[in-house]
């Protein structure tokens, strides 16, 4: 690529940078107006049970690992004010500084069956980890490529032994895949000349024969969590996605997909466009929020330290907040470049994980609870006949009024094991302690007629 292209792609990579799918969806959000895009967009919902279990799973967790987190957000000296997976194009680096750090990557702390014993501490039920991001370097050792974990003194495939130590877990897989690769020749963000179609289908063939490798030889993968469609090349081609989506289901029958492996022009299986966000009402569509715990920067950031994380009680109430919705949450960790994960990252999932062992069923399995008017800071799910309160905001009374519901029974659950509490009226449960038994939240559990 001569330097004027580079620079001109460089220049459009970051202008797209910020864009990212967020944008990509706001351009569509602001041509659809106010209504969420899945109330206009085709959708057809899945009733099948592979995606009965993602949907049950609730709870995810996303990992951006690469050669990207050896500079961590750092170059030259300089912190690059840009997502620590961006570096090469928010921080200008030239391809060949860029490729040397492929020698340097070497991660002898990485230990995936700790890795997985922790997402299990967490409370995760699914993990998606990024198997090849924007930069295009492959944490397996692709048949279709030297830039990968094969290039690099580890030489060992990163996914299979964490693909085995999560199933051992009972953790689902999913893989992330970028469809943007500043790396490959054959990349192309718009199409020009014939020569760029040409290089472009080449490229689709090559996504083909690596997302095989992916589907065929690694067990059983539940989700493959497609990222970078805003790029002109493949938004203004919509076949390209669907028939990228149709190979993938040939390969992989029951497999869950999110809505980034589309052109913005319909819904998949779920909406995965809510990006460090979550949707303002229940979507019509099953869908996922993806949610960094700092700032906007999914691989490790050296500079992340203390302000701008979110606390262990906003990420629960977040998880909360996405099952009494119907939809997935999935929180990002961005280990560093040695396999080592950050105590920030691991003091929030373990402390997850500990109130979900007491309170998980009211967030596993469930789905929105009935159109209540609860006061803020509390919320409602449902599993059956069983109701779920979360109250994040305990009340000044010792009453909870929960109108429009008829309890017929009601246990404490988050504490020192259910125990029974009073109910009036059918709707208020009463005789509240003066503070809630629990920093994070607390659960009653209801049966309702
Ligand atoms: O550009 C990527 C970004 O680096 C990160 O992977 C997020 C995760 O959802 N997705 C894109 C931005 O929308």
């Amino acid at each position: 690529m001569t330097k004027t292209a580079t620079l001109l792609f460089l220049l459009l990579s970051l202008f797209v940078a910020s864009a990212a799918d967020t944008n990509g969806q706001a351009d569509l959000s602001k041509s659809l107006g106010d209504a969420h895009r899945s109330d206009t967009r085709e959708y057809t919902r899945r009733a099948d049970a592979a995606m009965d279990q993602w949907r049950a799973d609730r709870f995810g967790i996303m990992i951006h690992w690469g050669v990207y987190a050896i500079p961590g957000g750092w170059w030259n000296g300089q912190e690059v004010k840009y997502a620590a997976e961006w570096i090469k194009v928010g921080g200008h680096v030239p391809a060949a500084d860029y490729d040397a750090l492929l020698p340097q990557f070497n991660p002898t702390n990485y230990h995936p069956q700790a890795w997985a014993k922790l997402f299990k501490a967490a409370g995760a039920k699914y993990v998606v980890i990024t198997t090849k991001h924007h930069d295009g370097f492959c944490l397996w050792d692709s048949k279709f490529t030297d830039y990968d974990i094969g290039g690099t003194p580890w030489k060992k495939d990163l996914l299979r032994p964490l693909a085995e130590a999560l199933r051992a877990e009972g953790i689902d897989v999913g893989f992330y895949y970028s469809i943007i690769d500043w790396h490959h020749p054959d990349f192309r963000a718009v199409l020009k000349t014939a020569a760029d179609e040409a290089a472009y289908a080449r490229y689709i063939q090559f996504m083909k024969d690596q997302i095989k490798e992916l589907l065929t030889e690694y067990g059983p993968i539940m989700t493959l969590w497609f990222d970078g469609r805003w790029d002109p090349a493949y938004k203004t081609n919509p076949q390209i996605g669907k028939d990228l989506e149709a190979y993938c289901r040939s390969l992989s029958p029951g497999l869950v997909l999110g809505d980034r492996v589309r052109a913005y022009d319909s819904v998949a299986d779920y909406d995965s466009g809510f990006e460090r966000r979550l949707p303002k009402r229940k979507p019509e569509t099953d869908w996922e929020a993806c949610m960094t715990m700092t700032e906007n920067s999914w691989g490790y950031h050296a500079s992340w330290t203390g302000a701008g994380w979110k606390t262990p009680r906003y990420l629960c109430e977040l998880l909360t907040r996405c099952s009494a919705m119907s939809g997935n949450f999935l929180v990002n960790i961005g280990p560093r470049a040695d396999g080592t994960i950050r105590p920030e990252e691991t003091q929030r999932l373990e402390h997850m994980g500990r109130w979900l062992a007491v309170n998980g069923e009211a967030i596993y399995g469930t789905e929105a609870g009935p159109a209540l008017e609860l006061p803020d800071g509390i919320y409602a799910t449902r599993r059956g006949n069983r109701v779920f309160i979360h109250v994040y905001r305990w009340p000044d009374t010792d009453k909870l009024k929960l109108k429009g519901l008829n309890i017929t029974s009601a246990t404490l659950l988050t504490g020192h094991g259910p125990q029974p509490v009073v109910v009036e009226n059918g709707d208020t449960i009463s005789g509240l302690a003066q503070s809630p038994p629990d920093d994070i939240a607390t659960i009653f559990a209801l049966k309702v007629k």
